[in-house]
C-alpha cells in the first residue's frame, strides 16, 4: 500500500522465522471461540460465536457488494455497540482497513481522516451522546454512508447485509495493512498507524498470552472500544481469540459497570486512571458483588503507585499496569510480578523481540537507571505513520526507532517507570491532545494573537489543559473559547479547561516559547 513504510527485509525474515509473525488474519479471530459459547454482550443482545461470525460474515458481504474491497479504507466511528464489533470483523474479513475513530470525534477530525485516508465508506451511529452523526456526513464528500440506526437518505447497516454466498471477495494477505489506529498526535493533524494483519495478531495474541486469558475470561469493555487498549491489548480481540466473552458498558461509570459485572461475572476490565480512582471510591458504598474480578488493568497515563497499592485490597483482584501506545509497543506488569513492581512501574515490554533504547537528548543511551527518552523497534512497532514523509522523519532514528516521546528508567529487570514526557501532548486521564493542533485552532480566533496550550496537573485527570492566549482587542472567554472550538467541529475532550491571558511568553535561550515555565507559574 502506497504511503505505509514495510519492515525492512531482514526483520521481515526474522520475525516470521522466530515465530511473531504467522500467517493468522484478523478477521478469523473468531475461529477458535466454541460456536455455542457467548463472545459479546451488549445491552439486551446476547450473541454466541456462531451468530457472530454469521453477522460478520452477512455484513462483510454486504460491504463487498457496495464495491468495498481488499485495500480500501473506511473511517468507522462507532461507539460500544454490538455493531462495531460486527463492522470491524466484516471489513478486515475482506481486507479493507477500518479507520477508527473516536465517537468524541467531530468534523474537524473526521473530515480530516477521511480525505487523509480517501476512505470509500464512513459508518456512523444515527445519534449518539446528543450529537446527530448524520449531519456530519453531510458535511463529508465520501461515497458511501452508512448508519446504525435510522438512516434517513443514507444506507442502514441493517440492509447492508448480504448472502456470503453471493458475493465473492479477495482474502486479504497477513502483511496488508489491517486496520488504521489514531495516534495521540504532536503536531497540527492527527496521525495515522497503519497496523497489519500479522503485527496486530501477534499484539493481541501475546497479549492474551500473557493476560493469562482463558475461555473463562469475561472481559469488560469501558474505554471506546476503538481504542487499541480496549481493542487488542489484549482487549476485545485478544478474549476471542481465547474463546472467552466480551461485555460493552457505555461508560466506565461505576453506575453502569459494577451492575454488569455482578449480573455477567466479570474477570476483567482495562480503564485509565481516572476510571480506576472511581472505582476505588465507589467501592467502599456499592451494593452490587464484584467478587468475580480477578484483574484490573490500567493504562494510558500514569496510575500512582499508593492507587494501585489499594487496588487487591478495595477492589478484590489484582491489578496490572499497561504502558502502551497505539504505534505499538506494549508493557505489562507481569501477574506473577512481585507487588512492589505493579504497584511502582508501568510494566515491561510484551515481546522478547522488543527493543528499547534509553536516550538522552543527542540520542545517546543513558546510563543504565537514569531518566532518558524511550525510544523502540520491534514486531508489532509501526516503521512509519501513514503518508507522513517529512513527520516519519522526526519520528524515527535512521535505523527505524520510534522515538515515543515518553521519558522513563528501565530497572535491572527490565521494567519501565514513567517519569514524563518529552512531546508536546496532553495526557488528560488517558485522552491524549496535540498542543499543537489546539493552538493552530486557537490562532484561528480572530482576537487571539497568540497561543501556547500545556497540562497542568490535576488530582483526578492527571493532568487538564491550559490554554496561554496573547489576544489583541476584546479577549473571549472560556465558554466563548469552547464555543468557538465547537463550532470548528473539534472534539470536547481536546478544548481547553481553563484559558490564561498573558502579555509575552516566557522564552528558551533558543527563543522558543518556554512550556516548562508557562506550567510551573500557574503553581
Ligand atoms: C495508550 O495509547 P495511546 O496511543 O493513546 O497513547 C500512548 C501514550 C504513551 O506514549 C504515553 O505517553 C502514554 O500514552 N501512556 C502512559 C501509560 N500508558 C500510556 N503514560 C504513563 N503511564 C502509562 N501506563 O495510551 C495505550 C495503548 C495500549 C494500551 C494501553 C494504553
Amino acid at each position: 500500500m502506497e504511503g505505509f513504510t514495510p519492515w525492512p527485509e531482514e526483520f521481515e525474515a526474522r520475525y516470521v522465522a522466530e515465530g511473531y509473525w504467522s500467517d493468522r488474519l484478523l478477521g478469523d479471530v473468531l475461529r477458535g471461540g466454541d460456536p455455542e459459547r457467548v463472545a459479546l454482550v451488549a445491552g439486551d443482545e446476547r450473541l454466541t460465536y456462531a451468530e457472530l461470525d454469521r453477522r460478520a460474515g452477512r455484513t462483510a458481504a454486504g460491504f463487498a457488494r457496495l464495491g468495498i474491497r481488499r485495500g480500501d479504507r473506511v473511517v468507522v466511528q462507532l461507539p460500544n455497540t454490538s455493531s462495531f464489533v460486527v463492522v470491524f470483523l466484516a471489513l478486515v474479513r475482506i481486507g479493507a482497513a477500518p479507520v477508527l475513530a473516536l465517537p468524541a470525534h467531530r468534523s474537524s477530525e473526521i473530515g480530516y481522516l477521511c480525505e487523509l485516508s480517501e476512505a470509500r465508506a464512513y459508518v456512523i451511529p444515527d445519534v449518539h451522546g446528543g450529537f446527530d452523526h448524520r449531519e456530519l456526513a453531510r458535511s463529508l464528500s465520501v461515497e458511501h454512508v452508512v448508519v446504525d440506526g435510522d438512516a434517513q437518505e443514507f444506507l442502514a447497516l441493517a440492509d447492508l447485509e448480504a448472502d456470503p454466498g453471493e458475493v465473492s471477495c479477495e482474502r486479504p494477505d497477513p502483511a496488508d495493512v489491517g486496520v488504521f489506529l489514531l495516534s495521540g498526535g504532536t503536531t497540527g493533524l492527527p496521525k495515522l498507524i497503519p497496523r497489519t494483519h500479522r503485527d496486530y495478531v501477534y499484539n493481541l495474541e501475546a497479549s492474551a498470552e500473557v493476560c493469562g486469558f482463558t475461555p473463562a475470561t469475561v472481559y469488560l469493555v469501558v474505554l471506546p472500544v476503538a481504542h487499541n487498549f480496549a481493542l487488542a491489548c489484549p482487549g476485545v480481540l485478544g478474549v476471542f481469540a481465547r474463546g472467552g466473552t466480551v461485555v460493552l458498558a457505555p461508560s466506565g461509570s461505576p453506575d453502569e459497570a459494577f451492575p454488569l459485572i455482578e449480573r455477567e461475572r466479570v474477570t476483567v476490565c482495562a480503564m485509565v486512571p481516572p476510571i480506576a480512582l472511581l472505582w476505588l471510591e465507589a467501592a467502599s458504598w456499592s451494593k452490587e458483588d464484584l467478587s468475580s474480578l480477578e484483574l484490573l488493568q490500567v493504562g494510558g497515563a500514569k496510575f500512582a503507585a499508593e492507587r494501585a497499592a489499594q487496588v487487591p485490597g478495595v477492589l478484590g483482584c489484582a491489578v496490572q499496569q499497561v504502558l502502551g501506545m497505539a504505534e505499538g509497543l506494549l508493557n505489562y506488569t507481569r501477574l506473577d510480578d512481585p507487588r512492589e513492581l505493579v504497584d511502582t512501574t508501568q510494566g515491561r515490554p510484551l515481546s522478547p523481540a522488543d527493543e528499547i533504547r534509553v536516550v538522552d537528548s543527542e540520542g545517546a543511551e543513558v546510563a543504565p537507571g537514569e531518566v532518558g527518552e524511550l525510544l523502540t523497534r520491534g514486531p508489532y512497532t509501526l516503521r512509519g505513520y501513514y503518508r507522513a514523509p517529512e513527520h516519519n522523519a522526526r519520528s524515527f532514528t535512521p535505523d527505524g526507532f520510534y522515538r515515543t516521546g515518553d521519558l522513563v528508567r528501565q530497572l535491572p529487570t527490565g521494567h519501565l517507570v514513567v517519569e514524563g514526557r518529552a512531546k508536546d501532548q496532553i495526557n488528560r486521564g488517558g485522552d491524549k491532545i496535540s498542543a499543537e493542533e489546539l493552538e493552530n485552532h486557537l490562532l484561528a480566533h480572530p482576537a487571539v494573537h497568540d497561543a501556547a496550550v500545556v497540562g497542568i496537573p490535576d488530582a483526578a485527570m492527571g493532568e487538564r489543559t491550559c490554554a496561554f492566549l496573547i489576544v489583541r482587542g476584546q479577549a473571549p472567554t472560556l465558554r466563548e473559547v469552547k464555543a468557538f472550538l465547537k463550532e470548528r467541529g473539534v472534539a470536547a475532550y481536546k478544548w481547553p479547561d481553563r484559558i490564561r491571558l498573558v502579555e509575552t511568553f516566557p522564552r528558551t535561550p533558543v527563543g522558543k516559547v518556554s512550556k516548562k515555565e508557562l506550567a510551573t507559574g500557574l503553581g
